[in-house]
């Protein structure tokens, strides 16, 4: 009897299956008000880590420039570590610019090899409003071809590899753009990105080309509610395939610290 009882057990525990792994998560925070987009971002973080991270982000989208939130939803998901992909970080160029006059002239000669649309890129990038994500624009063709134009496509599932604890408070706006840039800049489809913050303080904005970050200081006036993102895609690229791995593909960016 007492060994019946023990192999009964026995078979439970070793029924019971065990994630593999599970020592990454990917934590994403979105924010709305009125059905207007107000804040969003997206991490990948140890175990440990996961209720500061879900608290920072909260507390993010609570003071919001735009305005505090109505809805705030975090999303918690485990990771495979075998999952995840580890791309290298983009080189940074700081690009000496005055004024926001003349950014049009700066982005154009910075696109200009990359898509002979570039006036639409820039036209886009600066009337769009309130987008969660970013506009894909054909190099060959200039149009868009996301299939939300007022959502766009929202970058996630990306982190720095070995983000340190001071990351989870408060935003670091160049940081995370890095991040996304790298991510972005990974993907063989994608030739050029352009991006404006939507937040009315923060005037710094980037062209990402290949492997460099091109930093554009006044890239608009302080108070404006400009603020876009648009991806320039190559020729014949498959776009389902190219969003797939956007908003879902688990990346960690290495920046040359980590090494
Ligand atoms: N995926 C795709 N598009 C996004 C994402 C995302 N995860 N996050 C923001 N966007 C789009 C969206 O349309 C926003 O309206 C627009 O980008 C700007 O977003 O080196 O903070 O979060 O100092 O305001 C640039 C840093 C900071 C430059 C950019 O963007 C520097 C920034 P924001
Ligand atoms: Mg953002």
């Amino acid at each position: 009897m007492g060994r019946w009882l023990s192999s009964l057990f026995l078979n439970s525990v070793q029924r019971v299956r065990y994630p593999r792994l599970m020592n990454y998560f990917s934590v994403r925070m979105r924010a709305d008000s009125s059905g207007q987009h107000i804040s969003g971002a997206e991490r990948i973080v140890r175990s440990h880590e996961v209720p500061a991270v879900c608290a920072a982000l909260s507390e993010r989208a609570m003071t919001h420039p735009k305005g505090m939130a109505e809805n705030v939803f975090i999303t918690v998901e485990a990771l495979d570590e075998s999952d995840i992909l580890r791309v290298p970080s983009v080189g940074v160029q700081e690009e000496v610019m005055q004024r926001p006059s003349q950014a049009r002239g700066i982005i154009e000669e910075l696109l200009r090899p990359m898509t002979a649309h570039s006036q639409i890129v820039i036209e886009e990038t600066f009337t769009a409003r309130n987008m969660r994500g970013a506009m894909l624009i054909a190099a060959d063709t200039g149009v868009r071809c996301e299939p939300d134009v007022q959502r766009g496509v929202r970058v996630s599932h990306m982190d720095a590899h070995n983000a340190k604890e001071a990351d989870f408070t408060g935003k670091d706006a160049a940081h995370e753009a890095i991040v996304l840039a790298s991510k972005v800049a990974a993907h063989p489809d994608v030739l050029a990105e352009v991006c404006v913050s939507d937040d009315p303080a923060y005037t710094t904005g980037y062209v990402c080309i290949g492997d460099t970050y091109h930093r554009l200081p006044h890239i608009k006036e302080p108070g404006s509610d400009e603020g876009a993102r648009a991806f320039i895609i190559k020729p014949g690229a498959d776009i389902e395939a190219l969003i797939d791995y956007l908003e879902n593909r688990a990346v960690l960016v290495d920046f040359e610290a980590d090494e």
